[in-house]
């Protein structure tokens, strides 16, 4: 039977990439507090006791989703800047982009009588434009209740990143990710996953999905509308960047203030709409090095 590597929260970065590199999937072991798990729950618990389940076969008949958890959440902005996470992410997503930013975000509750979700490659997202070569996204997914096999435990095939297309797997290829809550998966845009079906009478599975792209991608969840900048201004800078209130490298994500009628704030970095003293990216320190780039 595949299997998940385990690993607890004081293993080493280099020792976390070793197994995501191998397996595409990992889960590392309590590494938030039972008070932390808690304040999940309260801040979810006005969306998730609403009807929001799933609209077809892929997002569930009777699987919640909620989005935004940016703008709705106080616990989940902490848990997007988790160090152990961005550490993560910054290295592993590091080769493919001079940046990464926050690409979606969702409380996925999976509820009794809820069948197995298709296995699938999140990067599908992008419509199979990218190069298998090219990594786009390191995921996470908190477990806010336990997970089990039973329950819903998300089904991953460690190492199929590395396989061809049309290899499809076997029963004894699929690894089930079971986890205390306060524990976090791990997992890549390139591994065959899908959520498990639940088999209980009345549990409910519920994980937090914080998902890291590269910062050249089209974020699934736009992050300016489920966060706006009259909410994204109660953000730290850090976290503000990390939605994507930030430049990519030079002139990426840009923007001109439209009610500005002095043209003071011309092809600005985001960030200038909450700190007008922002501007780093302002000049090209060395034209030569961005044409070298685009070649
Ligand atoms: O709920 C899960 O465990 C996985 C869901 C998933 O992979 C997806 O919706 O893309
Ligand atoms: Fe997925």
């Amino acid at each position: 039977m595949a299997e998940i590597i385990h690993l607890d929260a004081e293993t080493t970065i280099d020792e976390i990439l070793k197994v995501l590199d191998q397996d595409a999937a990992v889960i590392i072991e309590n590494v938030i507090s039972m008070d932390a798990v808690e304040a999940l729950k309260s801040d979810l618990a006005p969306y998730l006791s609403k009807e929001a389940f799933g609209r077809d076969e892929f997002t569930g008949f009777s699987t919640k989703r909620i989005g935004a958890l940016i703008a709705r959440s106080n616990a989940c902005r902490e848990l997007a800047l988790n160090p152990l996470v961005i550490n993560v992410a910054e290295q592993y997503l590091n080769p493919f982009a001079d940046g990464y930013q926050l690409h979606f975000t969702s409380a996925v509750s999976i509820g009794p009588g809820e069948t197995k979700q298709v296995l699938h490659r999140d990067r599908g997202i992008w419509g199979g434009y990218l190069p298998r070569q090219v990594e786009p996204l390191m995921s996470t997914i908190w477990a806010v209740t336990k997970f089990t096999k039973e329950n819903g435990a998300t089904q991953l095939v460690p190492g199929s990143h590395k396989w061809d297309k049309e290899r499809k797997p076997d029963d004894t290829e699929i690894a089930y990710a079971e986890m205390n809550s306060g524990s976090v998966l791990l997992y890549t845009g390139s591994i065959l996953h899908g959520g498990g079906a639940n088999k209980t009478a009345s549990e409910i599975r519920t994980g937090v999905f914080l998902h890291y792209a590269l910062n050249w991608l089209r974020q699934e969840e736009n992050q300016y509308l489920s966060c706006p900048p009259s909410i994204a201004k109660e953000l730290s800078t850090e976290l503000r960047s990390l939605i994507g209130y930030s430049k990519g490298g030079y002139v990426l994500g840009f923007y001109s203030d439209p009610y500005d009628d002095e043209a003071k704030f011309e092809s600005v970095s985001p960030e200038n709409m909450f700190s007008k003293a922002t501007d780093s990216f302002d000049s090209l320190p060395n034209p030569e090095e961005l044409v070298d780039k685009t070649s």
